[in-house]
């Protein structure tokens, strides 16, 4: 079962419209840069690529609605920051309280995320009784906890942190009540025991530190080994990823995580941030950045690595501040819930770039004039609506760039027809206010109403200008304009949502 994969990378797409509703709101009220595009989110870009994009996130934290709409749009996985911890599920022997961990499960089941259950096995957030116990007696208290916790959640939760945290830096076993009870076959045992309240679950090992080569992975990797080679169900190895810009980028990253995959192991990056000490300036934001699109890299070249998890995605939640003290903005929000520098390297990674020019809005063109030397430009256009939601046609803009040259700087833009009412088009010249050869003007075309639905097509728009003078242009070398009679891709014509490029390249 251990080689088998099943990918659970949960929702592609759905309850994203309202919500970038929502942003944008709230984004216009902060005074930001009004975007109305309609993005895909950072699980949808991760699907795409067969993995899934997640964020921790904790009971207190889900009655702020503006947070509760980014968690619920942007992620498809969701992990329990400590709702799912044993002091709070069984903080007196044999006494268990599943109901924030519920709280937390039925948040993804409304928002199509699935969950990964943290943790069932852990020296941290224990409660005393544990540590009580006379040692002949934890390893059925262990195994008791997690058969009713992953009983409990059985269906809820995809995959499982078995085992939290078991190695010291230098890859020795850390200290803990059921290392001082069973040594390190606790880990086994602890397997064993979640494999059989739950088969369906995919069940890992989780640690800090074990992202780079190093002694810790070292260890790690020597465990999960031994595990395989004794038929111990074991899935994956979650790498945690709390990376610091201070510290450096784990060493050897892709290389770590694929030796892992070559044992036929999945691996997930489990609680990925990457903190700083404060205050930020431009270079510590710069690192940040990278090391977040480094990780992201590293995941998309693992074939084996299923997915990431943010340790929570903005810094008004982050564990961080409370930890170390002086160090922080850690995530890839800010505290107003405004994208910092990182998310864009993030959805960079994911191949947001790449539909940068395949956007939700795609345009067509034909050139419907035969002459390049005569005195008028007719391009006609189309607008398709490729997404999954719909598109105000008032917040589009297209630009088709040409050169004015000889003759009156004036010009006469038509529209000679479109299904849409040519009364709906907008059209004028607009003069460069960095002339490039080829591109010292262009046709600005836009819309004065109506809405375009997924999959829609805005029908052919026949544009037509001239210069007031009607004097000759020289199309040959307008920057936007190709010979193509047929409407077909034009790379060289740009397409603008809520004055923000989605589709095309700017001379
Ligand atoms: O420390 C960061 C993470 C490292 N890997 C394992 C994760 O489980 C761990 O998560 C953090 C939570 O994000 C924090 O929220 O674990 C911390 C405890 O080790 C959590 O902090 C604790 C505070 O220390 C407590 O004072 C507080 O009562 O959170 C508790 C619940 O809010």
């Amino acid at each position: 079962m251990s080689s088998v994969k099943r990918r659970t990378s949960g929702r592609t797409s759905g309850t994203r419209t309202l919500l970038v509703a929502a942003l944008v709101v709230g984004t216009a009220l902060l005074g930001g840069p009004a975007t109305a595009a309609p993005q895909d989110t950072l699980h949808e870009l991760a699907s795409a690529q067969g993995r899934y994009f997640g964020s921790a996130t904790d009971n207190p934290e889900l009655p702020d609605a503006a947070y509760a709409a980014v968690l619920g749009s942007e992620f498809g996985q969701i992990t329990p920051g400590n709702s799912m911890k044993w002091d709070t599920t069984e903080p007196a022997q044999n006494r268990f309280d599943f109901t924030k961990g519920d709280v937390v499960t039925d948040f993804a089941r409304q928002h199509d995320q699935t969950v990964r259950g943290h943790t069932l096995v852990w020296h941290s957030q224990l409660p005393s009784w544990v540590g009580q116990l006379p040692p002949a007696e934890v390893e059925a208290a262990m195994t008791h906890h997690i058969t009713e916790q992953a009983t409990h959640y059985r269906g809820s939760v995809s995959a499982w942190d078995v085992v939290n945290e078991p190695f010291n830096e230098d890859g020795t076993y850390r200290t803990s009540p059921f290392h001082t009870a069973m040594g390190s076959d606790y880990i086994a045992t602890a397997l064993r025991a979640a494999h059989a309240a739950d088969p369906e679950a995919e069940l890992y090992l989780n640690d800090y530190n074990i992202e780079g080569l190093g002694a810790k992975s070292d260890a790690m990797y020597a465990l999960a080994s031994e595990l395989l080679a004794e038929g111990v169900p074991l899935d994956g190895v979650g790498m945690q990823a709390h990376l610091a810009v201070q510290y450096g980028f784990p060493y050897e990253m892709r290389a770590n995580m694929q030796r892992f995959a070559d044992l036929g192991l999945d691996v997930a990056v489990t609680e990925l941030d990457v903190r700083m000490q404060l205050p930020a300036d431009a270079a510590k934001v710069a690192t940040q950045s990278s090391y977040y699109q480094r990780v992201t890299e590293a995941c998309l070249a693992v074939e084996r690595c299923v997915g990431i998890t943010v340790w929570d995605f903005t810094d008004r939640y982050s564990w961080v501040p409370g930890t170390f003290p002086g160090q922080g903005a850690a995530n890839l929000y800010d505290e107003d819930l405004l994208p910092k520098p990182a998310l864009a390297a993030v959805r960079t990674a994911l191949g947001a770039e790449d539909d940068g020019g395949e956007g939700a809005l795609k345009v067509l063109y034909r050139n419907s004039d035969s002459s390049a030397g005569d005195n008028q430009i007719k391009p006609g256009l189309q607008l398709v609506n490729t997404g999954t939601t719909a598109i105000s046609l008032p917040a589009v803009t297209v630009r088709y760039w040409f050169s004015g040259e000889r003759g009156a700087p004036a010009y006469s833009t038509w529209c000679d027809w479109s299904p849409l009412g040519c009364a709906t088009v907008t059209h004028r010249v607009v003069a460069a206010s960095t002339p490039k050869a080829g591109a010292d003007h262009h046709l600005d075309v836009g819309f004065t109403g109506g809405t375009l639905a997924p999959g829609a097509s805005t029908g052919e728009i026949q544009l037509r200008l001239n210069k007031t003078d009607w004097s000759d242009f020289d199309e040959s070398d307008d920057y936007s304009r190709t010979g193509g009679s047929s409407y077909a891709d034009a790379p060289r014509i740009a397409v603008y949502m809520g004055g923000e490029l989605v589709r095309g390249i700017e001379p």
